[in-house]
């Protein structure tokens, strides 16, 4: 008797406790385990938006049960993509709006796109696909050094080796990053690392100087970068001259910070560094700088951009897009 009392205590202990962490841990077991079903179908709020007045897109469905959901959306000219994800039994305004945003560049252009919803874990239930026309691209947040829209700038300056198929221009193409031009840089030239380099000085704009903020931990250098499949020997130095004395002239004796990258994904990416992490590179070794040593972002007058490869390793080629700065976080694509 003294047994069963104990077990049957034991016993409403464990319903007491089972009911506690039911309340507590939130899903009912059969809001998780229960057969899937799709209750409300998945549908969009508009088939066209214009993202450049900040119209955004709000997807809705509704589940049996709580699933792991995936919006995948693509751009049919541009091959951007985005993928929302989320775990829900709905899916409405508080989890699946999209404005405009890009997980895999290219961003999104001004192009037809579809949409459809997958469960992976319901044998990848795949929605009915929604048509989306984009009217208008988003605007990023920033100041754009270019994006290679409006031509080559008379304000610029390159200089090119005079190796073999030397190939330093801007190309139109539904493939460019970001609206329809990048930036081509390609070359062989078997006596130097350099290939070739193009400079932004601010002037090209009607600037002294870049209109950046003064603390260079808020400040946000990206840049769109596009290595070719077969290209192995690509490596890309950027370089930012400061205005130290503020004459309107850069001289010998003020701040070069630089950085430079190798070793790039195929196709597009981005780079993105934050102006407190530049450092002066003399041969790629870091080294005091010539100027005042202070990174002064609002001092920022110039901008290189050099194409190099070691000159054993013949052709070596990169596009570029989308040079822009932003504060206090990277670019947001
Ligand atoms: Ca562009
Ligand atoms: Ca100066
Ligand atoms: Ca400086």
């Amino acid at each position: 008797m003294k047994y069963l009392i104990t077990s049957l205590f034991l016993f409403s202990l464990f319903f007491i406790s089972c009911d506690r962490d039911k309340s507590v841990q939130g899903p009912l077991l059969d809001d998780i385990y229960g057969e899937f079903s799709l209750l409300e179908p998945f549908t969009t709020s508009t088939n066209a938006v214009d993202f450049s007045t900040g119209e955004q897109v709000v997807f809705e469905a509704t589940f049996g049960k709580q699933v792991n959901w995936e919006i995948h959306i693509e751009g049919q000219t541009s091959g951007a993509k985005r993928i929302i994800e989320g775990f829900s039994s709905t899916i409405n305004a508080t989890n699946a709006v999209w404005n405009g945003r890009t997980n895999v560049l290219p961003m999104f252009k001004t192009e037809p796109c579809r949409a459809y919803l997958l469960v992976p874990n319901e044998d990848n239930f795949s929605s009915d696909t929604l048509s989306i026309s984009v009217l208008g691209e988003r605007v990023t947040p920033g100041f754009v050094v270019t994006d290679f829209e409006s031509g080559f700038n008379s304000g610029w300056n390159t200089f090119l080796q005079s190796g073999a198929n030397m190939n330093f221009r801007i190309v139109e193409s539904p493939l460019a990053a970001q609206g329809n031009f990048y930036y081509e840089m390609g070359g062989e030239v078997p006596f130097d690392f350099l290939i070739g380099l193009i400079e932004f000085p601010a002037s090209a704009q009607q600037l002294q100087r870049y209109p950046l903020s003064t603390n260079p931990n808020n400040v946000y250098f990206n840049v769109f970068l596009y290595k070719p499949e077969n290209i192995r020997n690509e490596f890309i130095l950027f370089r930012f001259l400061e205005d130290d004395n503020e004459d309107g002239t850069l001289q010998n004796n003020e701040d070069v910070y630089s950085f430079e990258t190798r070793s790039l994904q195929p196709g597009w990416q981005q780079i993105s560094i934050r102006y407190s992490d530049l450092v002066n590179l003399v041969n790629g070794q870091p080294a005091p700088p010539a100027g005042n040593g202070v990174l002064e972002p609002h001092k920022l007058a110039r901008i290189d951009v050099l194409l190099l490869a070691d000159p054993s390793t013949g052709y070596s080629q990169l596009y570029m897009d989308n040079l822009i700065f932003t504060e206090n976080q990277p670019l947001q694509p």
